[in-house]
């Protein structure tokens, strides 16, 4: 990914896409993939995870990504406005449904896999637990300690977080399971919407693809994949593998 500096992009027209450097942040690879699968053109502007940003923040308000800022528009953060952007610059081809049962449903699908205190929020809890453990100096402890205080981490929260994220990886593999009894493989009706996309994304955070797919920093990997209680049905890494095959790029690019 060719990143520009803030200074280099925000004076530029058209869309502008704040996205983590160097990792497969599932957020800011959705979001990424939505303008790619749609061809419409962006300048990336790199976000350093877990940092300040202060260049970033002068210009967004925001220290985090993904953050996408279309023309002089206000800057979009979140995975629905950013979502609902794309298919307003690029309506075809469409990622949103047109019948409105669809589009409730794709979008609650969605907020299951990415909104606050979902599947990627939970994740992020216990993966938090799992950096500190593993790294023995608490004074090196800085990329965790920053996820804790802007993500609403407490050791009860992050308790819980494993039952949660079981819950919903259940309800995921559910949902597959029936649309493929209707001959479906997809989330939502017969088609490719952001619901799979979002998916394909979110489950590098459970399942992270190999190396040669995802090459993401080696520490990173034990914290991204999934304790082995948390049951991961395989329907689920199946559809990624279809959605990656049929409709992403590979590999991932970060
Ligand atoms: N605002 C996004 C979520 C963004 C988000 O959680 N970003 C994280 C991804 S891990 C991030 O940038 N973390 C690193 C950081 O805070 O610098 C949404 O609601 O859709």
């Amino acid at each position: 990914m060719d990143y520009k500096y803030v200074d280099d992009a925000r004076e530029q027209p058209g869309l502008r896409l704040a996205l983590t450097m160097g990792v497969p942040g599932p957020w800011s690879q959705a979001a990424k993939y939505l303008f790619e699968y749609k061809k419409y053109p962006f300048i990336a502007v790199g976000q350093k995870g877990a940092q300040d940003n202060p260049e970033l923040f002068a210009w967004t308000g925001h220290r985090n990504a993904p953050v996408a800022v279309f023309e002089d528009e206000a800057p979009r953060v979140g995975w629905y406005e950013i979502v609902m952007l794309a298919e307003r610059l690029a309506p075809e081809p469409g990622l949103v449904p047109g019948a409105s049962a669809e589009r409730a449903e794709m979008f609650g699908l969605i907020t299951e896999i990415a909104s606050e205190g979902g599947l990627a929020w939970q994740r992020r809890l216990a993966m938090i637990d799992v950096m500190r453990a593993a790294i023995p100096d608490p004074a090196a402890r800085q990329l965790p300690n920053t996820l804790a205080e802007r993500y609403g981490y407490s050791s009860a929260a992050a308790a819980k977080a494993n039952g949660i994220c079981a819950d919903i990886l259940a309800m995921l593999a559910a949902k597959l399971e029936a649309q493929a009894g209707r001959g479906s493989d997809y989330f939502v009706g017969g088609e490719f919407t952001a619901a799979d996309l979002y998916w394909a994304c979110f489950s590098q955070l459970v399942a992270p693809m190999a190396e040669d797919r995802n090459p993401m920093p080696e520490r990173l990997r034990g914290p991204y994949t999934a304790p082995d209680s948390l049951v991961i049905a395989p329907i689920l890494l199946d559809h990624r593998e279809r959605m990656y095959e049929r409709h992403l790029t590979l590999p991932l690019d970060f």
